[in-house]
């Protein structure tokens, strides 16, 4: 496995982007203070800044009001306060919080305690927010109030083991100021900062701990192969348990001193009103592809002026960005006929971040259907069945490796688990089958397992949903598979068989579903059958058990 030694220098090598150069002093010492943490450094800098327009640089707006990064600095050091001065060390504090400005300030105040951060949401029910809180052993959570009574029965069930901290508790402290901030904890670029929570094709969904190091890797290599800067301004519509919504769209935005708009959810009406009606000052937008379909669909419902005065205005985008699934070639095709936009498709994983993006700075060069060339700093190859190296043979379809400073520390507590995703030679096993062409573009063909479903840009995994199924009394035997779909990619579809005399439907299957998964994960088709199809093994045939939904 990676040593703490190669993190280092990875971190060093992270350093070298444009971004972390904001910080003259940053990357001299493997050990340094918040303060001279990468992420921080432009949020110092506007801080710190003599010139009153620099001071007033606003990092986050949402719908309660603007923030500048001198305020985002200050509320992250009343963060720190309430968790206590003593130093985390990496330790995991889990925070439950609507999107909003606050999240962003959690966030931070976390890593300025030496704390890791386990992001949890309101998508989450309290099953799987107990998971998440005993798997990433939390001992302190921050809420909002708005969110407490998702999470309280889970606490009273932990028996007091997790301190609770409220946000607005917090938020209502006295603001500081640099001088009463006392000294920072000291961070290590190794230590772990962020747990994602991902399903794999084995198991019970697993945390991928990233370290400064890994983030830093990732941002930075954004930052220069998307050319952001501090005069961007991001449309934030994705959720904030991902590294999509988390790394690639906020912590980039905060690393480049931009500003952040952030929506509560994605809502496809009030993007368009922002976009068509207010300041003509969006920059950038990410979203997954059911994000951009939901957008095409609005725009047809529009009338034809409103429709030209959506093209005049998300034409002036910067970047329209999509990721997390494949983008289907008619969304591409309708986005750039209705926008003038160019999508950037760009591919990447909980686990290394993004790893290949297409050309931001040259549109031309973007091609349908790619997901472009290996970021700053990261390496990638294709390997066939055979072991074989077919990187350079064009057209030749290979299982994507990936190594770099952006590939994570660990799952946590699940050593064996983590060395099995590492080829001997230190290559991160991503699960995609992609092939190149001769312009070095990759593209992705799909997933070698049919056990992982992509439904909305979330990763799902059958056999989870499967074992959760299985728990419902009357059903005997189930296989859960993902059908192809226009608006969500795949959608998730459960075949089952009953106990005899037994009945089910849909609604029936939700109802059930609803407590014990997050709502995106519960089946949106149901077939009903005598039997499932095995193989002479008895193993499912999953191929079959799709075709019972095409009929
Ligand atoms: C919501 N539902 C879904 C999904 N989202 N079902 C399947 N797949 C989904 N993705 C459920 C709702 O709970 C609801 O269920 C029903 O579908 C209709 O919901 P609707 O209101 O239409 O959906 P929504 O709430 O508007 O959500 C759609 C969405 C959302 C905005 C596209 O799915 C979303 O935010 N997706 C982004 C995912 C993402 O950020 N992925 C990043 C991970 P019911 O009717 O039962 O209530 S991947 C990643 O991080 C890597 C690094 C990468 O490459 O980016
Ligand atoms: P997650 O593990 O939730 O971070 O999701 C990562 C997975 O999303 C990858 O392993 C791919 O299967 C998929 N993915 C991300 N970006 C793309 C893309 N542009 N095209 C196709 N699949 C993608």
């Amino acid at each position: 496995m990676l040593g703490r030694a190669l993190f280092r220098s990875q971190y060093a090598l992270a350093a070298k982007s444009r971004g972390q150069q904001l910080s003259s002093a940053s990357h001299k010492t493997a050990r340094r203070s918040l303060a001279n943490l990468a992420m921080f450094a432009a949020a110092k800098k506007f801080s710190l800044s003599a010139a009153p327009s620099e001071r007033a640089k606003v990092a986050i707006v949402d719908d309660s009001g603007s923030y500048t990064y001198a305020q985002l600095l200050s509320d992250a050091y009343k963060v720190r306060t309430a968790l206590g001065s003593k130093d985390h060390k990496g330790a995991s504090i889990a925070m439950l919080m609507p999107n909003s400005y606050e999240y962003a300030a959690v966030q931070w105040g976390i890593w300025a305690a030496g704390g890791a951060v386990v992001p949890l949401s309101p998508m989450h029910p309290e099953r799987e927010l107990e998971y998440f809180i005993t798997n990433a052993e939390a001992r302190q959570i921050i809420c909002h109030p708005s969110l407490l009574k998702n999470i309280q029965p889970v606490l009273d069930r932990l028996g007091g083991s997790v301190e609770l901290l409220s946000s607005d508790v917090i938020m209502a402290l006295a603001d500081t100021t640099p001088s009463d901030r006392g000294a920072d904890a000291e961070i290590s670029a190794d230590q772990s900062a962020l747990f994602i929570y991902t399903s794999g094709t084995t198991g019970k969904p697993k945390g991928v701990v990233h370290t400064h190091a890994t983030i830093g890797a990732q941002v930075g290599a954004l930052y220069d192969a998307w050319g952001w800067t501090s005069s961007d301004r991001l449309l934030h519509v994705l959720p904030l348990h991902h590294v999509h919504g988390i790394v690639v769209a906020l912590c980039s935005a905060l690393w480049a001193g931009a500003t952040t708009e952030m929506m509560p959810k994605f809502d496809k009406s009030r993007v368009w009103s922002r976009v068509i009606d207010g300041p003509q000052d969006i920059s950038i937008l990410m979203g997954v592809p059911t994000m951009y379909a939901r957008l095409l669909s609005a725009l047809e419902d529009m009338s034809p002026a409103r429709q030209s005065a959506a093209r005049d205005s998300m034409g002036k985008l910067r970047l329209t960005i999509s990721g997390s699934a494949a983008l289907p070639a008619s969304v591409f095709k309708k986005w750039q006929q209705a926008t003038g936009q160019a999508m950037l498709e760009r591919y990447g994983m909980s686990e290394i971040g993004m790893a290949l993006s297409n050309d931001a700075l040259n549109p031309a060069a973007r091609k349908m259907g790619a997901v472009g060339k290996p970021l700053p700093g990261v390496e990638v190859r294709l390997v066939d069945g055979e072991g074989v190296n077919v990187t350079d043979t064009p057209g030749a379809s290979g299982m994507i490796q990936v190594k770099g400073p952006n590939v994570f520390h660990e799952y946590y507590n699940l050593p064996e688990k983590t060395a099995k995703e590492f080829t001997t030679d230190g290559w991160f096993i991503t699960g995609d089958i992609g092939t190149r062409d001769a312009d070095g573009l990759y593209y992705i063909m799909g997933r070698e397992s049919v056990d992982i479903i992509k439904s909305g840009g979330f990763k799902l995994s059958a056999l989870e949903i499967e074992r959760e199924l299985l728990e419902l009394p009357i059903i005997t035997d189930v296989a859960v598979v993902g059908i192809p779909s226009e608006e969500w990619g795949e959608i998730v579809a459960a075949a089952v068989t009953l106990r005899p005399g037994t009945s089910l439907d849909i609604a029936g299957l939700k109802e059930w579903c609803h407590n014990r998964m997050a709502n995106y994960k519960s089946p949106k088709l149901l077939r009903v059958v005598d039997a499932l199809p095995r193989n002479l093994m008895g193993k499912l045939d999953k191929k079959a058990v799709k075709s019972l939904f095409s009929k």
